[in-house]
């Protein structure tokens, strides 16, 4: 399959993929595959005045209506799910498993979506005031900007968006500017379920813009897009925090991850190498969630790591669009400037670097391949506590099960963790208010590829924000507490006596 064939599959047409100035090369080769057409401001705030109409028509929407849109679009997503998930593996270069799993978790999120349009429940409350009630109910709140990265080029646009629509709200996407194709896909496959949907699915519902930074300068901008959701980087997220703050507006952010693994003496050692490799090699170390830091026991430290280095000695590293390949491309050359960058300092804070360095150069000059890489510290220098977007996996020594744990809290990145271990009393106090500061923490699991049911994000410059499972539902819609009187007297709160 060409890379054009995997383009028109998409039904991506010419107009938007060619003559524009946002080019977009592939990490399989390093080759421009399109350019397309940007947005500008002034079509972000048409886009904003659009998606505001849209929620005056769409809050009108009973949610269980609202659900049955998000069915047709989960319906879409498996028809698509082979061609998306190539077009996700082809523009970020994770391997194209990964790419059909990014895709099964839009699906997944769109069941749970269309479920929960149903179960928006309030909550009914004992007034304290006879002939009182009380309840708490749940409405729409309006336009949600979806700012996403590229390592994640759908999933987290779905998890946000088939919540915000069943809840009620318009969304606008603005995918990264190194992965805008992927977004346009999924804009068609969107366009198809509200066609299917009929006419009570407004024009501007769901809206893409294409281009750079001032697009999410836009949304973060206007009073009328309610909510901010921005998955990226730390600097990214601080800076939306800060525009969204000028005015107060909502945001869930979904930031850095400098995701741990402590494996514990009684650890399954087979089933640890299998959940490291995965987590800390998949889309090259490129997850928010992927494993960065291994915590081992001093016990098991001389097993379990040369049995490491060796299973990274024979991982096919390749195109992601080839099956049987296992590493795929970092996105581009300074990915892979800053990975190096990262080992030079690992070294000279003491560590023992397997692995690593450039790969494929002469097959692919112009892409990013490279060797992931096992970076054995003495101790958790400066260097561990940044997150590189880089399949680089720190490893150190523990004694006592509280000073491992302390050196995963260590780090300003709160977002997922892991133990191994098959010692009930350990697992339990991972998990306790004592254990994990993360908002992830599992237990003989790594610490990526979460399901879409929990509530996904994390703590401290995770951002804090939540997304995707469990009660996630709550940040597209805004709370209304009402107190009705039916009684013949005016009764206040407090006992407060106020005779006129
Ligand atoms: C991300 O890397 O931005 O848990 C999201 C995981 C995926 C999501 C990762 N479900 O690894």
């Amino acid at each position: 399959m060409t890379y054009q064939h995997i383009l028109d599959a998409c039904g991506l047409s010419a107009a938007e993929t060619t003559g524009g100035t946002l080019s977009v090369t592939t990490p399989v080769d390093g080759s421009e595959i399109a350019r397309v057409p940007m947005h500008s401001v002034a079509d972000a705030e048409a886009a904003i005045a659009r998606g505001v109409d849209a929620f005056d028509a769409w809050r009108k929407v009973p949610a269980p209506r609202r659900g049955a849109l998000v069915r047709l679009l989960g319906d879409e997503l498996r028809r698509e799910k082979a061609n998306l998930g190539r077009l996700v593996s082809l523009e970020c270069g994770k391997i194209y498993q990964e790419g059909l799993g990014e895709v099964q978790e839009m699906i997944d999120i769109c069941d749970f979506a269309v479920g929960l349009s149903r179960q928006l429940y309030g909550l009914t409350i004992a007034s304290e005031r006879p002939g009182h009630s009380m309840r708490e109910t749940w409405h729409p709140l309006g336009v949600c900007g979806i700012i996403t990265a590229f390592n994640f080029p759908a999933a987290p646009w779905c998890w946000n968006a088939a919540l915000a629509l069943v809840c009620g709200d318009p969304v606008i996407a603005k995918p990264s500017e190194k992965t805008p194709l992927t977004q346009l896909a999924i804009q068609k496959i969107c366009d198809r379920a509200m066609a299917a949907f009929g006419d009570d699915a407004p024009e501007g519902l769901i809206q893409t813009l294409i281009g750079e930074r001032d697009l999410g300068a836009a949304l973060t901008a206007s009073r009328d897009v309610a909510l901010v959701s921005a998955t990226g980087s730390v600097p990214m997220g601080k800076a939306v925090t800060a525009d969204m703050a000028k005015r107060l507006g909502k945001t869930i952010l979904e930031l850095g991850g400098n995701n741990a693994m402590i494996v514990a003496p009684s650890a399954d050692l087979e089933m640890a190498v299998r959940a490291i490799v995965f987590s800390a090699v998949g889309t090259a170390g490129q997850r928010c969630t992927s494993l960065r830091r291994l915590i081992v026991h001093e016990d098991i430290y001389d097993d379990l790591i040369p049995r490491l280095v060796k299973v990274y000695e024979g991982l096919s590293i390749g195109s992601p669009l080839e099956d049987g390949t296992l590493v795929g491309p970092l996105i581009d050359a300074d990915a892979m400037t800053a990975m190096n960058t990262a080992l030079e300092q690992a070294k000279a804070e003491g560590g023992t670097v397997h692995g690593g360095g450039r790969a494929l150069a002469e097959q692919y000059p112009d892409a990013a391949y490279v060797s992931p890489a096992i970076a054995e510290m003495p101790e958790q220098s400066a260097i561990v506590h940044t997150e590189t977007f880089a399949p680089i996996l720190y490893v150190m020594k523990y004694t006592e099960l509280d000073a491992a744990i302390a050196m995963q809290n260590a780090v300003p990145q709160g977002l997922s963790s892991c133990i191994f271990s098959t010692d009930v009393r350990e697992t339990e106090h991972f998990l306790s208010a004592q254990g994990s500061d993360c908002g992830i923490a599992n237990v003989n699991i790594g610490p990526s590829g979460a399901e879409i049911g929990g509530a996904f994000g994390g703590e401290k410059e995770t951002g804090g924000g939540r997304e995707s499972g469990s009660d996630a539902w709550r940040a597209y819609m805004r709370r209304q507490t009402s107190t009705v009187n039916y009684s013949r007297a005016l009764p206040l709160a407090q006992g407060i006596s106020f005779e006129i």
